[in-house]
């Protein structure tokens, strides 16, 4: 951290808090954190939230309830189903779910709707004083040169452009923030695989791709302007620098949680394996239970984390 930003202070507390380090926030009378439907005045948050110590994140709504019914099982927790609620409802733009210690929220598709969500939910963290937090995304993505249904747990992440960074447009000057992912983290979470998984997990970069067809290399889309052998070569090329699936968010969720000293992760399943296709073929049974893979393999490690306390 101090290396990305020399002579700043770390931007934890003793006991574990995040700091925000941007002073305009103390400046404010109340913050709204408006795609949550939440605020500092009408809500106490650090009685609401104050005792999560896993944010997992997600693309899809339904996806993310399913992932807090199942580590409401996990964690033999009483929130049953339909006891489940949408905490952030009143946005609708988003779902929001609280199981004891683990928050699971909807992110959307692509970089700007996920870092939209994440900034809010970095204030949420901070206000709501929740100690040592850790983020997982757990979603989707197209496999390089693994099978199908295998889970990725990224070492990095890489852009569209080739490069390991996320790039932003600030006050009209291109910004880059290196997309480093914390390392110790992804090698326990990949630890905890295992040889009696019905699936393969491995560890490896992250392309995120601001579309899903043409910046994904696909011959499929709507428009397409390259031929098989030149997306085959982009493919090949991505495999070389050692990424093994491409989804759409990897980037700014790597640079955003690194730049805010929260340790995370990502865990991804891949639908498919690029270098045989472009069109997700699984039928809609095999995909909802590929996609509780990276849910089984997140949730070992929070259960490990909370039965060591
Ligand atoms: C994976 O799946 C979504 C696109 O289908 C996108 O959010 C992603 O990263
Ligand atoms: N999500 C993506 O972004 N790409 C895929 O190929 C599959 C899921």
């Amino acid at each position: 951290w101090s290396e990305l930003h020399p002579g700043k202070e770390y931007p934890k507390n003793a006991d574990g808090s995040i700091r925000l380090l941007n002073e305009h926030l103390q400046g404010l009378e109340v913050d709204i954190l408006y795609h949550l439907g939440l605020d500092t005045q009408s809500y106490d948050l650090p009685a609401m939230f104050g005792d999560v110590k896993f944010v997992c994140i997600g693309g899809t709504k339904y996806r993310m309830r399913e992932f807090a019914e199942y580590i409401a099982k996990e964690l033999d927790l009483p929130c049953k189903g339909s006891k489940l609620v949408n905490l952030t409802k009143h946005s609708q733009r988003y779902a929001m779910y609280k199981v004891g210690p683990v928050l699971s929220v909807s992110h959307g598709i692509g970089i700007p709707s996920m870092t939209t969500l994440l900034q809010e939910v970095m204030k949420l963290i901070s206000y709501a004083k929740m100690k040592d937090p850790i983020i997982f995304r757990i979603g989707t993505s197209g496999g390089v040169s693994i099978p199908a249904g295998s889970v990725v747990v990224s070492s990095f992440g890489l852009s569209g452009m080739l490069e390991k960074t996320y790039s932003i447009p600030v006050l009209g000057k291109m910004r880059s923030i290196p997309a480093k992912l914390d390392s110790r983290l992804c090698q326990e979470v990949h630890s905890l695989a295992s040889d009696k998984d019905d699936f393969r997990t491995y560890i490896g970069g992250t392309m995120a791709a601001d579309d899903f067809y043409r910046g994904q290399a696909r011959l499929d889309g709507p428009f397409c302007d390259y031929t098989e052998a030149d997306k085959m070569e982009f493919l090949n090329t991505l495999c070389n620098l050692g990424v093994r699936n491409i989804e759409m968010e990897a980037t700014a969720f790597s640079a955003f949680t690194r730049e805010a000293g929260i340790r995370a992760s990502i865990v991804c399943v891949t639908f498919l394996d690029r270098l045989l296709g472009d069109q997700v073929t699984p039928s809609k049974a095999t995909m909802m239970d590929w996609q509780k893979r990276p849910m089984i393999v997140v949730g070992r490690y929070i259960k490990e984390y909370i039965n060591k306390q």
